[in-house]
C-alpha cells in the first residue's frame, strides 16, 4: 500500500454535502440534522485491509473492504441502498465505486499534507469534505 490512512480525523470542512445527500433522496428533516455534524472518521489500515467508521453524534457508519476485493455494501442508517463497491488505488488514492441505482456514484481519499481529503459523489453533484487528525 502507498500510503498510511490510519488515524483518528476529525471534519474540518465540507462543501455541497446538502446537495449530496439530496441526490440520495435524504429527507428534509435528516438533511438539517446531519449537515451540523462534525463527524470524525477512524481509518483503521493494514496494508489493502481498511475499516473506516464515520463516527457522529448522530449515526455511525462502518465500510470494511480489502482494496481490490469488491463487496457489498449496506447503507443501512445513512440512504439504506444496497451496493456492490470496489475501491482500488489510483497512485496514491483510494477510490472507491459503488455500483447501485444511484449513477456515478463513488469516493475518493486523499492525504495533503496534514489533512485527510475525501471526494463523495452521486449522479451530478460532488462533496468536498477535509479532515484533520485529533
Ligand atoms: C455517519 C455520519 C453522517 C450521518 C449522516 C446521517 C444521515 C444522512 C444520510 C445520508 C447521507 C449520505 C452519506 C452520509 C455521509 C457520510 C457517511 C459516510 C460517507 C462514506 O461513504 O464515507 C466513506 C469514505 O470515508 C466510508 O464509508
Amino acid at each position: 500500500a502507498p500510503v498510511d490512512f490510519s488515524g483518528t480525523w476529525g471534519l474540518v470542512s465540507s462543501e455541497n454535502f446538502e446537495n449530496y445527500m439530496k441526490s440520495l433522496d435524504i429527507d428534509f428533516m435528516t438533511r438539517k440534522v446531519a449537515k451540523m455534524l462534525t463527524p470524525q472518521k477512524v481509518i483503521e489500515q493494514q496494508g489493502d485491509k481498511f475499516s473506516i467508521r464515520t463516527l457522529s453524534t448522530f449515526r455511525n457508519y462502518l465500510v470494511e473492504f480489502k482494496v481490490g476485493e469488491e463487496y457489498e455494501e449496506d447503507t443501512k442508517g445513512l440512504d439504506n441502498r444496497k451496493l456492490l463497491s470496489l475501491v482500488t488505488w489510483d497512485n496514491e488514492r483510494l477510490v472507491c465505486v459503488q455500483k447501485g441505482e444511484k449513477k456515478n456514484r463513488g469516493w475518493t481519499h486523499w492525504i495533503q499534507g496534514d489533512e485527510l481529503h475525501l471526494e463523495l459523489t452521486c449522479e451530478d453533484q460532488l462533496c468536498k469534505q477535509v479532515y484533520q487528525k485529533v
